[in-house]
């Protein structure tokens, strides 16, 4: 049985991305009618507003990393009030905010699923693979590297947040829609093992075999959290983030991606991030968020009503 609770939590930083704006992607995606549409479908929904933190100095990067302090205020924010929804029975819904919080957000729940004894499946939705190290990565950013540091390569106070090292095994998580990783992350991916459902994968076989590969071996101990980096979407169809890359899922293939998530009935946890408002067109891109997780949530055509 799928949870009913949803809690929505706002985290309005920048503070890990390469570009300012993502600060507030938690109002467009209010404005975007988030709320409602959920409870349209039968859906209790808590607004919890938003998380609080230290304010983006946009200073370079020290020691490989840009922002390492304000990066871990805001996560571990974002990993107790996450945190508070699991163990309410909630399904805590992350509204970022840039994708360094998957870190604090998955973090939370790695602890959670220790508590419970329940197994953990992450599913990272994104044109990125998000696994660089301060050593690997070409712009200190770090959004760019939560994977990593939940796989336990990371700056102490990040790999640690769960309450055990590593946070979570690359076993547990798939990446769907990759088609931009840097050189050093490439080979530090194929070194770890993480299972990548990139473009090329998704070209050849489809997004429904990616799916299933993906979603293969689920059980009902499983626990399933999505982190949606928006920027996983085509950019002709999601204009409104940092960091596009032309060749993504078209709508179509993203709302067969949801659907399937959905029909899992194991969804337990979600992040939405990445979202960029200030390079937007007239909210499109919230809009479109909204309406795939809609489709994550279970809206159904005729075919399963
Ligand atoms: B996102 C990048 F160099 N790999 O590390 C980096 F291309 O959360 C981009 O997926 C990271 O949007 C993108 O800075 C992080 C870059
Ligand atoms: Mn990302
Ligand atoms: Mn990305
Ligand atoms: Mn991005």
């Amino acid at each position: 049985m799928s949870i009913r609770q949803i809690s929505l939590i706002g985290a309005p930083t920048d503070i890990g991305a390469g570009a300012r704006g993502a600060s507030m992607g938690p109002e467009a995606l209010r404005v975007a009618g988030i709320a409602a549409t959920l409870a349209a479908h039968g859906l209790e929904v808590a607004d919890r507003g938003n998380l609080a933190g230290p304010a983006n100095p946009w200073l370079p990067p020290e020691g490989g990393y840009r922002h390492l302090a304000e990066v871990t205020a805001w996560n571990q924010a974002v990993h107790d009030a996450m945190l508070a929804e699991l163990r309410a029975d909630r399904l805590p819904i992350l509204l970022g905010g840039d994708h360094c919080l998957g870190l604090g957000s998955i973090s939370a729940v790695a602890r959670h699923c220790r508590e419970r004894g329940r197994k953990l499946r992450v599913l990272w939705l994104d044109a990125h693979a998000d696994f660089n190290t301060s050593a690997l990565t070409p712009s200190g950013n770090l959004h760019g590297m939560p994977v990593a540091c939940l796989c336990g390569h990371g700056p102490q106070a990040l790999v640690e947040m769960s309450g055990a090292v590593p946070a979570i095994d690359p076993k547990w998580v798939r990446q769907i829609g990759i088609r931009s990783v840097d050189p050093g992350e490439k080979r530090f991916v194929h070194e770890v093992g993480l299972e990548v459902f990139d473009m090329r994968f998704i070209d050849e076989h489809g997004m429904r075999h990616a799916m299933e590969l993906a979603l293969a071996t689920l059980d009902a101990n499983t626990h399933l959290h999505v982190s949606f980096d928006v920027d996983f979407l085509d950019p002709d169809i999601a204009p409104g983030v940092g960091t596009t890359v032309r060749g993504g899922p078209t709508y179509r293939e993203a709302q067969l991606c949801m659907e399937m998530i959905a029909d899992t009935g194991r969804l337990a946890s979600l992040d939405v991030m990445e979202l960029n408002p200030a390079l937007d067109l007239r909210n499109q891109t919230a809009e479109l968020a909204v309406d795939l997780i809609e489709s994550l949530f279970g809206k159904s055509t005729l075919m399963r009503a």
